[in-house]
């Protein structure tokens, strides 16, 4: 049975997924492979594949037509996986430090064929073992820097860059966003996830119209500012590490959005650490840092060097724009720490805290951190008064 002759899809087993790795001509003939499905996150099935003998390996991943964290009730589409191979084909060509490699996909199929990474851990998971990566902060700065300017209007020009837009276009994956992120936490919405205890804090939210506000401001740059290509959903579960290297996976949610957008997450998700992790609290607070000084050093040495825009080239003109990147960046990073801790979809830093006072402690504080960020993000114009506002704040 060839799995690549037909034109229907149908999810994968890990019988079926070895059958298409064999059919791809991936490992030699007669070989004995492993397949194990790895995936723990919200929405794709993921299968390891090895070649004990001659130890090399594979990873392919197919998109569900639902989103598995929720269940068939949640239909999908698996368009996603078109979206997801296309952007790591664009960042690949412009980051490919970062990115893992493509062997193959099928959008009938929904797969993308890639590169194993398994000799990396996620960072999430490093973090929470307590392990540092002391590179990761240097290299998703260059990454963003990087993958922010390449696909923006003065690297592009308007005319391709507008062909970008509408490849990307994505709006399943950014309705995800838009409800799980700036609408469902701040009312009583039927996804909301949170402790019972956090009840009065929750209820705080829902009755703060300030807040309220900013967030719809922020909503409105997510869902009209089509500024550049963005991963989507660049949180510490969407990067392998370890001492050396680092690289970013599933950007499925890409689309063009607000830059500040990526840079936010990667942001609120080493805030998650910093909150959690007293010890090693200046090492996350320093990663922040790091992320955003080489983010514009590199990002400013793009700009000064390969804008296709000359008006745009101003010292002014940059400035105001690197300006409007932080102060979204804050905005965003907010809303991710709001979200984790009130909506569908939460972190491990918080809930495997298995203490119950030390859980609910660090959770009231990701909230009122995230309350700060987003109504104060304009106050703040440079990283360090942001950084000891987080620390007089923590
Ligand atoms: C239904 S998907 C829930 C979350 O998982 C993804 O990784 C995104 O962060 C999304 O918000
Ligand atoms: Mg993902």
């Amino acid at each position: 049975m060839s799995l690549l002759k037909q034109e229907s899809y149908q999810p994968l087993t890990e019988t079926t997924a070895v059958l298409l790795a064999l059919e791809l001509n991936l490992f030699d003939e007669h070989v004995n492979l492993t397949c194990k499905e790895i995936g723990d996150g919200n929405l794709n099935l993921v299968f390891l594949i090895f070649d004990q003998a001659k130890r090399k390996s594979i990873i392919i991943k197919q998109a569900l037509p639902y989103a598995k964290v929720v269940g068939e009730s949640w239909p999908l589409t698996v368009k996603r996986a078109k979206i997801e191979a296309d952007a790591l084909t664009v960042f690949g060509h412009i980051a490919s430090e970062y990115v893992p490699s493509v062997y193959y996909t099928d959008d009938c199929l929904a797969v993308t064929v890639m590169e194993d990474l398994s000799h990396l851990t996620i960072a999430r998971t490093g973090f929470i073992k307590g392990n540092n990566y002391p590179l990761i902060s240097k290299h998703l700065g260059e990454y963003l820097a990087k993958t922010l300017f390449y696909t923006s209007d003065y690297a592009l020009g308007p005319a391709i860059k507008k062909e970008q837009v509408q490849r990307f276009i994505n709006p399943e994956l950014c309705k995800i966003t838009e409800d799980l992120i700036f609408t469902d936490p701040y009312y009583n919405a039927e996804t909301n996830d949170f402790e019972q205890s956090l009840q009065k804090d929750v209820e705080a939210i829902w009755n703060d119209d300030e807040l309220k506000f900013h967030v719809s401001v922020l909503k409105k740059s997510f869902l009209t500012e089509a500024e550049v290509l963005l991963h989507g959903d660049l949180h510490t579960g969407s990067v392998f590490a370890d001492e050396s290297e680092t690289k970013v996976i599933d950007p499925e949610f890409a689309f063009y959005g607000p830059a500040g957008f990526d840079i936010g997450q990667v942001i609120a998700n080493l805030l998650f650490q910093v909150i959690v992790s007293i010890p090693k609290r200046d090492v996350f607070l320093d990663h922040i840092e790091t992320v955003w000084n080489v983010f514009e050093g590199k990002f400013t040495q793009l700009w000064e060097t390969e804008n296709k825009d000359e008006q745009a080239k101003s010292k002014e003109f940059l400035e105001f724009v690197l300006i409007k990147y932080f102060e979204d960046a804050l905005g965003f990073a907010g809303c991710e720490l709001i979200r984790r801790t009130v909506g569908l979809a939460h972190v491990a830093d918080l809930d495997s805290i298995k203490e119950e006072d030390a859980r609910l402690k660090a959770k009231r504080k990701t909230l009122a951190l995230g309350k700060i960020l987003i109504k104060q993000r304009k106050e703040f114009n440079r990283i360090a008064s942001f950084l000891s506002l987080v620390k007089d704040a923590l």
